[in-house]
């Protein structure tokens, strides 16, 4: 696979600060040719009309071309061409005459090969900071039917925390925030309630951890912990890292964080006039939800499968059932909901699970529940996966079910794969450097 310089997203400032070559994996998606071929023909007059002439009869339509001396046959001219995608369905017999009747070679480079090729994704961590101004909704902006829409206050703050995400750089500190006495008796309201309820609704890791966040990052019903002191812990428990981020990511840009074991991590707080339950993520999601989790080793290493174990898992312990994920335990309403008998529940079965369609606006109606926490560590971790990467051409708004995802892996190579991530098609292999962060692209083609 070849790599050239796309067109630069207007954050140079931030790559040239790191001096970060900006190479990046072709994206055909703006590219509008679907064929690649190069023929050559013995150099004589009228060699290429007599092409020219056969593609216009034949409706073949061409984008580019370009011509040079063959390095193989000296009295022969090589010409590269691109075709668009209209000239599919006559290529096929278009080869046979150039080969036959012309007496070409022909080399066809690419048919339709833009299905199988990459967008852009992160190689460093520091390319991580390109994320900061591609939010798909909630940044600074509020929709009309946002709890806060019509409190200008609250969106004034929101807009502030924007601006905090989009100016940090990876390295940085993140920026201390001093919260609002408001800000503080929503989160001492959500802390006060689900910490009530952890002790019969959550599962022991999460109990387990805690008071250990209590304890070392300030957790209590009267402070808002701050970002900075949270990722410093998550470091030294299991290198993963914070960094801030102004509202929903794409699955896509989100999991390419977690490649490089940075989570994006809002840092505003949920409206006062719905703390039971938002369909956004915000402080009391990512700190009461996932970091406790995230501290736990070897359940950091299963935060690549996200939704139905992450975000929304149950498991077995002893005789009940119990929540681990992250969208359960910062949601007093669906923490309660999640162990009533109103959802489906299912066992954990990956496959299912990595094409199961989802809400992110309301309680989900299915779950599914690991026959014990360590079997759903287990299973997840079998997958060797760096990051489960849904790769398209376009990024992609929630809404879409997440059927119509292609899936994509971004596997470690050093490590054997899993049997699941060896089903997915990747048309390159990746090996991560954990010395130098980095990402390194083998290609397989
Ligand atoms: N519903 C969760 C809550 O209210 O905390 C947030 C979920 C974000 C994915
Ligand atoms: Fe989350």
């Amino acid at each position: 696979m070849s790599a050239v310089v796309l067109e630069n997203r207007g954050l140079d400032r931030k790559f040239s600060d790191f001096g970060q070559e900006t190479r990046y994996i072709e994206d055909n998606s703006s590219q509008n040719s679907a064929i690649s071929l190069i023929f050559s023909l013995k150099e004589e007059v009228g060699a290429l009309a007599k092409v020219l002439r056969l593609f216009e009869e034949n409706d073949i339509n061409l984008t580019h071309i370009e011509s040079r001396p063959s390095r193989l046959n000296k009295d022969e001219y090589e010409f590269f061409t691109h075709l668009d995608e209209r000239s599919v369905p006559a290529l096929s017999s278009i080869i046979q005459i150039l080969r036959h009747d012309i007496g070409a070679t022909v080399h066809e480079l690419s048919r339709d090969k833009k299905k199988d090729t990459v967008p852009w994704f992160p190689r460093t961590i520091q390319e991580l900071d390109r994320f900061a101004n591609q939010i798909l909704s909630y940044g600074a902006e509020l929709d009309a039917d946002h709890p806060g829409f019509k409190d200008p206050v609250y969106r004034a703050r929101r807009k502030y925390f924007a601006d905090i995400a989009y100016n940090y750089c990876h390295g940085q500190p993140i920026p201390q925030v001093e919260y609002t006495e408001e800000e503080k008796e929503t989160w001492g309201m959500v802390f006060r309630t689900l910490k009530s309820l952890y002790k019969t609704h959550a599962c022991h890791e999460h109990n387990h951890i805690f008071p250990l966040l209590e304890k070392y990052c300030s957790f209590r019903e009267d402070n808002i912990p701050q970002l900075e002191d949270v990722s410093q812990f998550l470091q030294t428990c299991t290198g993963f890292r914070l960094r801030p981020v102004a509202g929903l990511l794409s699955s896509r840009d989100f999991l390419g964080g977690l490649a490089f074991r940075v989570f994006h991590c809002t840092q505003y707080i949920r409206h006062r006039s719905k703390p039971m339950y938002t369909p956004e993520p915000d402080i009391c999601h990512e700190l009461l939800g996932h970091v406790p989790l995230f501290s736990d080793r070897s359940f950091a290493q299963f935060s690549q499968i996200y939704w139905f174990t992450v975000e929304f898992g149950l498991c077995k312990q002893g005789d009940s059932i119990k929540a681990y994920g992250a969208g359960l335990l910062s949601s007093f309403g669906e923490l309660q909901y999640c162990l009533s008998d109103k959802p489906k529940l299912l066992p954990l079965e990956l496959e299912k699970m990595a094409v199961q369609p989802y809400t992110i606006t309301e309680f989900q109606p299915l779950y599914y529940v690991a026959e014990s926490f360590s079997d759903a560590k287990e299973k997840v971790s079998s997958l060797h996966c760096r990051s489960l990467t849904f790769l398209q051409p376009h990024r992609i708004p929630p809404a879409i079910p997440r059927t119509t995802f292609r899936l994509w892996t971004l596997v470690d190579d050093v490590t054997p794969r899993g049997n699941f991530a060896a089903t997915i098609p990747r048309p390159f292999s990746v090996h991560y450097d954990p010395y130098t962060q980095r990402i390194e692209v083998l290609d397989n083609t």
